[in-house]
């Protein structure tokens, strides 16, 4: 695949991927998501000498914006609830890939991107990293598995107040919550990545695999609920606040809910 949406280099058995949307802030549109899927289905598994993928994104400004919310303007309950399953889909590929894979979060990881990164093994934030699920803000919740992995990693009070306050949180905020592994300096978190993925790869290989399948494991039965994420998020692309919310999105203005 030719990808038109991500930059890759594959450099000492370590694949660095850059979502490369920047004028957009690396917001995830369907072409993003298709060519990521590639990625952790046909193209990293067959790199000989693999250690690790790191995933971040181009600018300083972003790691991933969130999805692209201009696409989300003609979807209705049936078509958003195939959409949040098939990004969940895609970022279970990555959270059950057999090598470690590392967000290395240099900026604005919101929605889509945060979930992006919370599907990765672990996360260096870079020190001006921001991150939130601000999905009540267009009248939606995360539609690929952040109601689920937020509240593994920060525990259940932590998520319900970001996902409901759509709060964002900074680099040491996000380290002190056990959301983000280390924080950097700006600019060095591909740096820090890549010295963990060394550390890892003279491991033996098959362990490696089966520890992240294990731990992956034990949050297995939390799988009914991506179920009522996806079936949520369709429920809601149907709601006039949905209309509300991403209509202000588009016109730079404050979202007046209704509650319908
Ligand atoms: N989508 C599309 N464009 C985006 C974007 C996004 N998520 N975020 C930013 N941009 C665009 C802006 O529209 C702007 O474009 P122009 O106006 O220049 O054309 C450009 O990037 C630069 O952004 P700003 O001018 O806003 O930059 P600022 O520094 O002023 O603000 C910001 C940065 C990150 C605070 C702000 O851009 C912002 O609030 N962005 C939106 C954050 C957000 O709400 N993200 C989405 C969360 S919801 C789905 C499944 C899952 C999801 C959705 C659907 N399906 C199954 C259908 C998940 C949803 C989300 O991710």
């Amino acid at each position: 695949m030719n990808y038109e949406n991500l930059q890759t280099d594959f450099q000492d058995g370590i694949l660095v991927v850059t979502i490369n949307r920047e004028k957009a802030l690396n917001a995830l549109n369907k072409q993003t998501m298709l060519e990521i899927r590639y990625l952790f289905e046909a193209h990293a598994p067959d790199l000989s000498g693999l250690k690790g993928v790191i995933l971040t994104g181009a600018g300083q400004k972003a790691f991933v914006a969130g999805a692209d919310i201009k696409e989300f303007t003609s979807l209705d309950a049936a078509s958003a609830q195939a959409m949040s399953k098939n990004g969940q889909d895609i970022f279970f590929l990555i959270e059950n890939f057999a090598k470690p894979v590392i967000a290395a979060v240099n900026g604005y990881a919101l929605g889509a991107g945060c979930e992006l990164a919370m599907a990765c093994h672990m996360r260096i934030a870079g020190e001006k990293a921001r991150f939130g699920q601000p999905e009540v803000n267009l009248g939606l919740i995360p539609g690929y598995g952040g109601t689920q992995r937020l509240t593994q990693l920060v525990g259940k009070a932590k998520s319900i107040e970001l996902h409901l306050t759509a709060d964002m949180i900074g680099a040491e905020e996000a380290h002190r919550l056990g959301l983000a592994n280390y924080v950097v300096p700006l600019g060095e978190e591909v740096a820090k990545a890549k010295e963990i993925i060394e550390k890892i790869a003279p491991k033996a290989p098959i362990a490696v695999a089966k520890a992240i399948k294990a731990i992956n494991d034990h949050f297995n039965e939390g799988k009914q609920a991506y179920r009522t994420e996806h079936q949520a998020f369709g429920a809601l692309v149907e709601t006039e606040d949905f209309k509300e919310g991403v209509g202000a999105f588009m016109e730079k203005r404050k979202a007046d809910f209704k509650g319908q």
